[in-house]
This record gives structure tokens, sequence and C-alpha cells, in this order.
């Protein structure tokens, strides 16, 4: 195997064998073949690795065909020159890329953590294949004493992954859920993110940087800019004036990170589950499912995926600079409505069905909420967003869009979220024109007033539910469902109404 990386020499390479066959559990990061080993920086497969070390070479200049989107897999890795480098790129490969024998000891703890991580998914699903793999549901740690508020929670530790640094300037006055307990994800400066930008692993259950509750070693994959000499994204900036393109660019990729550390499945990943749909049997169990046990199971699925837009609002520049009730006020307001666009992600437009539980259901699987028409108004409006084939970072932008929106109802600082949501809309439109795709700007706002129809008809649904079981609601659905959606009314409070 040709060595194509700087030699040197390398104490740790005496058990270079060991540590290999450790690291080929992990996959190729860039087109999920089999890796072999750690190469200009990323785990990768001796393709990839040829392929970049070619790709350095100064002649080489590529370019994508179609819409610089192209999915990099191992069939289909060959076929796209420009964007199978784009996505090396932006997993970190670089020449100047650490040695794996160079990393600090705590670097390779955490490359043995995910290798340990796959073992533990591998073994999991040899033993229940057909259990659905369903994300990390949200166990509260210790109940805060006085929790006037369990939105922006911390997040369960479903991602064994770093704790950064925590964030300077939460005033210890802050609200319990708005504490600074997650790192923010720190934009890389300019000048580094081409040749240093940090990745994330592109596994599906190997999450994406945060844990605020466990101190794990920093992985490799999520080192803080600082280690890499990178300049902290200061959200104070976005309010000095008018954005400079540089400060545009930083929001754009500080919102992209956030985005990639709180969703799952790539795309790709998502591309290779298409396989996997439910079966009648299946669907006749959640069919079979009363009214409100079926709300309670999507209340639980629902409040699984608002936490991680929740945590995706905390790392938004200048997100954690509103003010506490404003912060509270978009979040209410808007997490809803990124559940259901980050839920065209994971939508199959062959099929019409979409990633829930593990498999891809059809609007057949949710029969038993007895809400037909929302749910036929939700799948069309993920299968309108999917036709868009919005890249992860177009996904990104769009969402922190939907989500910073100085319409809202009740926000104290108004003039704030505006000057925020001014550098989130020049971030969308910066990104749309770097993409040519600049006819994607109307049609992306066109669908904002849509999500806030399909949310009012939720919220008259939820009142109609709640008026036939009351004490589901109160009793069985989470705490956070019931904040975000209004229904934290108190039992006797119901019973008088
Ligand atoms: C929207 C939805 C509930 C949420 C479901 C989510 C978004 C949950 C997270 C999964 O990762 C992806 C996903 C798939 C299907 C989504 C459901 C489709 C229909 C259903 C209703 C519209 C809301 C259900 C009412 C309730 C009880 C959740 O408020």
């Amino acid at each position: 195997m040709e060595n194509d990386e700087p030699q040197s020499p390398d104490p740790s390479q005496d058990n270079s064998q060991t540590i290999r066959a450790q690291i080929e559990v992990i996959p190729c990061k860039i087109c999920g073949d089999k890796s072999s080993g750690v190469h200009y920086g990323v785990i990768t497969c001796e393709g990839c690795k040829g392929f970049f070390r070619r790709s350095q070479s100064s002649s080489v200049q590529y370019s994508c065909s179609r819409q610089s989107n192209c999915p990099i897999d191992r069939a289909s890795r060959n076929r796209c020159q420009s964007c199978r480098l784009k996505k090396c790129v932006a997993q970190g490969m670089s020449r100047n890329a650490v040695k794996f024998g160079r990393m600090s000891k705590r670097q390779r703890d955490s490359l043995f953590a995910e290798v340990e991580r796959h073992r533990q998914q591998q073994r999991l699903q040899c033993n229940s294949v057909l259990e659905p793999q369903t994300l990390p549901a949200y166990r509260p740690g210790k109940e805060p004493r006085e929790q006037s508020s369990h939105l922006i929670p911390t997040l369960p530790p479903a991602y064994p992954y770093s704790v950064e640094p925590k964030l300077p300037g939460c005033p210890p006055e802050v609200h319990p859920y708005l504490e600074c307990c997650i790192g923010e994800a720190q934009a890389p400066d300019l000048a580094c993110r081409v040749s240093h930008r940090r990745s994330e692993s592109n596994s599906p259950t190997v999450g994406r940087g945060f844990d605020s509750t466990r101190s794990t070693p920093e992985a490799i994959l999520n080192m803080p800019c600082s280690e890499m000499g990178f300049r902290s994204f200061d959200p104070e900036s976005l309010f000095f004036g008018y954005p400079t393109s540089l400060h545009i660019e930083e929001l754009c990729a500080s919102i992209v990170r956030s985005h990639r550390e709180t969703t799952h499945y790539h795309p790709e990943e998502l591309q290779t589950l298409r396989w996997k749909v439910f079966s009648r049997v299946e669907i006749h169990a959640y069919q079979s499912k009363s009214v409100d046990e079926m709300w309670q199971h999507c209340a639980v699925r629902l409040t699984d995926a608002v936490q991680y837009v929740v945590e995706f609002a905390k790392r938004i520049p200048g997100f954690r600079q509103l003010c506490q009730n404003d912060q509270i006020t978009l979040l209410k307001s808007g997490s809803m409505e990124v559940v259901l666009v980050r839920m065209s992600r994971m939508f199959n437009m062959e099929n019409n069905t979409v990633f829930f539980d593990g498999k891809f259901a059809g609007t057949e699987l949710f029969k038993s909420l007895a809400c037909s028409d929302l749910i036929a108004a939700v799948f069309d409006f993920a299968h309108n967003l999917c036709a868009l084939r919005l890249t992860e970072q177009q996904m990104a932008v769009f969402s922190a869009l939907v989500l910073i929106n100085a319409d809202r109802l009740y926000l104290e600082d108004r003039e704030r979220v505006q000057r925020v949501s001014r550098d989130v809309k020049l971030a969308l439109s910066h990104i749309l024109h770097r993409d040519n795709q600049e006819s994607l700007l109307l049609k992306l706002y066109q669908r904002v007033p849509v999500l806030k129809s399909l949310c009012a008809q939720h919220i008259e649904k939820l009142r109609w539910f709640r008026q036939l079981y009351p004490l589901t609601v109160h009793s069985l659905f989470p705490p956070l469902y019931k904040e975000l959606f209004g229904f934290d009314t108190d039992i006797q409070t119901l019973a008088t109404h």
C-alpha cells in the first residue's frame, strides 16, 4: 500500500497494525467503503486516499456538471471528481492534517471511542435487526428544582462526543434551560476553512458534536477551533452595523456546522436505508393502536425531534444573544416548523414515505391519529420541499431562517431579532447565489406561510385531542411537548374549562 503521507518517525506505529485494525471498523467518511486508516486527517478507504492525493497535484481542476451536490458513495464516487473532492475537504482532509501517530492521547482516545461505538452498533444490529432504530429518546437528568420551562433543555447524552468549552458570557441568572452548558460550534475563520475545516462523522448513530452532560474526550473530528487555529465566530459582531461578506460567510459555516451537529443521518445514509419500509404487519400494529396511544407515541417522537432543533437554535450565532423571552418565543413558534422542514430530508418521493421509527412509513401508518387531513398536508409539504433537492447547507440556512423570524408575536426586542434574521436571510441569498440557484429563494420564502398554516392546523387538532383525552395530555405527554404547544396547564384548569 503506497504510503501517501509525509514520512516521519512515528512512536505510535509500533502497534500500528492493532490501531489500523481498530480504525477499519469505521467506514470511509467519504464514500462509506471499508476504510484503511486515517489519511490526510480523516478515516478513508484506499480509493479516496489515492483520489485526494492525486487531487492535490496543482494541475488538477475539477468541475461538476450538475448542481454540485452529487451523492458520494461507494458506487458513485467516481462519477463526479468535483463533488468527491468537495466532500473530502468538507470532511477535513488536508495535506497538513495531523498524522495519527502525532495525535494527542485525547484525540486518539476519541477515535477509539468512535471505533467502540461502531462495534456496539454492529453488535446491536446483529441482535435486533428488526428493532426500529430510533433516535435516543429524551431522558431528563435530575429534574431541576424550579423549571419554569422545559424548552432549551440540556440534550440527553445521545452523542458521547466532545464537550466544547463553556460559552463565555452566559450570565448566571440565565434561564436554567438556556444555560451555557453546551459549547457553541465555532465557525472556522475564512483562511483556514478550505484546508482544515473540521468534519464530523457521517455515521447515522455516531453523533455530531453535542453532549452536555458527560465530559468525554474531544472527538478528533470535533476539535475546538482554538486547537486548530480557528478564530471563533463572534456573534456580537452580527450587531455591529451591516455585516461584511466575511461575516456572512462565517455565519453560513457556523449554521451549517450547527445543522450537521444536530441532525441524524446524512442524505447519503438515508439513501442506503430507503429499502427499509414497514411491513404490512408492522403497519397494522401501528394502525391498531388507540387514538390516544398513537398520539402519545408521535408526541414523544416529535418531542425528540424538537430537542435537536432547540440545540440547533442555540448554536445559531446571535440566537443566544437575544433576550431569553425572545429565544423561548422563537422556539415555541418555530420548532415544529423546523421539524417539518427537516422531515423533508427524510422523505422518499418515490413512494411518499418518511423515515420514522427506523423505517420508511407512508401516511397509512399514522391512520390511528385520526387526523388524516393534517397528515396528508404534512406529507404534501414534505414532498414539495423534498422536490427542491436542497443541499444540506441550503437546508441548514433555510431552517435558521424559519426559526429566526422577526414577525413572531410577543417578541420583546423585535429589532434585535430583525438584525439576526437579516443576516440569516443574507446568508441564504449568499449560499443560493454561490450554488447558482437564486431561483430557489422565492420558492423557499413561499414555503414559510405554508409551515405556519400546518402548525396552526396541528394546534387545532391538538385542542380537539385534549378535549377527548385531557389526562393523556396532562400525564403522558412529554413536559417539553406540553410547553411547546401551550398545553402545560395544570389539571385543575383543565377541569374548569
Ligand atoms: C409530523 C408527525 C409527527 C412527527 C413525525 C416526525 C417529524 C418525528 C421525528 C422523526 O424523525 C420524523 C418524523 C416523521 C413523521 C412525523 C409525523 C407525521 C405526522 C405527524 C403529525 C402531523 C403530528 C402528530 C401529532 C402530534 C401528536 C405529534 O402532535
